[in-house]
């Protein structure tokens, strides 16, 4: 069966949840005539939010299954009760996601550490429940707000492979062979060029320093790749985010190839994709030592191009340990911190925020928003009790909040419900 692993690009469609409608509601009880109506507010609508993961390493899992939909919130009820608001659907996604608005093709955000989250769609709001429109001039109010609609979107999202180290360099020259000696992944090896179709990343661990840092293992190319010659050098987008770049030169010059002219071909390719990956600091790696007649074409290469690469040999692992050591210098890996499991770690947090955001003023950072006590910040985003909200002033209320046109008002009411019976 054709399996599909790894995938940098994809459609996602999605679809916030919709506010649930206020209720129209009466209190009735025994010894209780005329309770007055007691209809309660909607719940809101649940967010799709996008949450990098460093476990995930590819869009598979939403190139097979695009449709995001969050859950919509529950209808106000009677005894004022509160619907129930909806959840937020939590879409991992893996680090370096760029998140495009199909249609106008706006860059939304881009997600580049463990637990950084977008909110791509936000959930509708909750309508009112008709408690609020009640006076002493108006004691039977009909009034009710439906709740909105959550936000829909189709994205593109984009992958750029967050890898510190990226290997570059001419099909069959060793890449994925040398990953392989240096990391647990284990890539496909073969004799014949293009043998590594997909990026493939490795993470190579120092459990004794709690660190690790990842590589990058990219498609070979070939001179005149940036005019879609072999793969092309679109995968050249995966390392551009590496802090070094492998230079992985076979020495042996297999297929009669001299390894000077490889090494300027790759030069010349990466500038033109990017002259600033010319800049980034650059490893030469010196494969297939163990071949007659590298050490010559070593020393001639070394003559012409100033360089000193680092003598490795993939298949009998020899030179390895150089290659790291130099990496984890350049690229100094930090120790993790735990809690890493992002969904569960930050949900907490992602709710305080979403709940917080209408009060959320330029300087103040989400924290503080969350530390205020709990009651303050209810009065003022009117979210735990309803005294927040008021009708419009055309209706007696006092706040702006809804606008006339939102609310269905009694006539409408009757004519679209003219069964029920309250
Ligand atoms: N003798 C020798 N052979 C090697 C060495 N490294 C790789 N090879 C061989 O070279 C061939 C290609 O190796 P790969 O690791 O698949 O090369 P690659 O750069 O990943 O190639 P693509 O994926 O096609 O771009 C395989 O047959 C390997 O066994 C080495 O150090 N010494
Ligand atoms: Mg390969």
């Amino acid at each position: 069966m054709k399996t599909r692993q790894f995938v940098d690009t994809c459609r996602m469609h999605v679809r916030a949840g919709n506010g649930g409608n206020g209720s129209v509601s009466f209190r009735r009880e025994k010894f209780v005539p005329k309770g007055g109506p007691d209809g309660g507010d909607g719940g809101r609508g649940g967010n799709v939010i996008l949450i990098g993961d460093e476990d995930v390493d590819s869009l598979v899992a939403i190139f097979f299954d695009p449709q995001r939909f969050a859950e919509h919130g529950g209808s106000g009820q009677g005894r004022r009760k509160h619907g129930a608001d909806g959840a937020d659907l939590f879409v991992p996604v893996p680090l370096g996601t760029v998140i495009k608005n199909e249609e106008t093709d706006e860059v939304i955000g881009e997600i580049t550490s463990h637990g950084e989250y977008v909110i791509v769609a936000k959930g509708g709001k909750g309508g009112l429940g008709n408690v609020h429109w009640k006076r002493p001039d108006h004691q039977v109010p009909y009034e009710y707000t439906p709740g909105t609609e959550g936000e829909e979107f189709y994205l593109r999202l984009d992958l750029k492979v967050m890898a510190e180290a990226g290997f570059v360099g001419f099909p069959s020259a060793g890449k994925s062979s040398l990953l392989r000696c240096i990391t647990s992944a284990k890539p496909k090896v073969g004799a014949y060029h293009f043998t590594t179709l997909n990026p493939i990343i490795g993470t190579v661990v120092f459990p004794e320093k709690f660190t690790s840092f990842r590589v990058a293992d990219i498609p070979g190319l070939i001179e005149n790749a940036h005019l879609g010659v072999g793969l092309g050098h679109s995968f050249l987008r995966h390392i551009e985010r590496s802090k070094v770049l492998v230079f992985v030169i076979d020495m042996a010059g297999t297929d009669g190839r001299e390894p000077i002219d490889d090494y300027n071909a790759l030069l010349h390719e990466l500038e033109m994709r990017d002259p600033e990956l010319l800049k980034r600091k650059r490893i030469i790696v010196a494969n297939k030592m163990d071949i007659e007649g590298a050490k010559e074409k070593l020393a001639e290469f070394r003559e012409k191009s100033g360089e000193k690469p680092i003598e490795i040999s993939a298949t009998e692992n020899k030179g390895t340990k150089l290659l790291v050591s130099r990496l984890e210098r350049i690229i100094k890996p930090q120790p993790k911190t735990t809690g890493r499991n992002v969904a569960t770690v930050t949900h907490k947090q992602i709710k305080m925020q979403t709940l917080g955001a209408r009060t959320l003023k330029a300087g103040v950072t989400a924290k503080a928003v969350a530390e205020k006590p709990v009651k303050e910040r209810a009065q003022k985003t009117g979210r735990e009790s309803s005294k927040g909200y008021t009708p419009p002033r055309e209706l007696g209320g006092r706040g702006e909040n809804p606008t006339a046109e939102d609310v269905i008002s009694e006539e409408k009411l009757k004519k679209a419900s003219s069964f029920l019976k309250f």
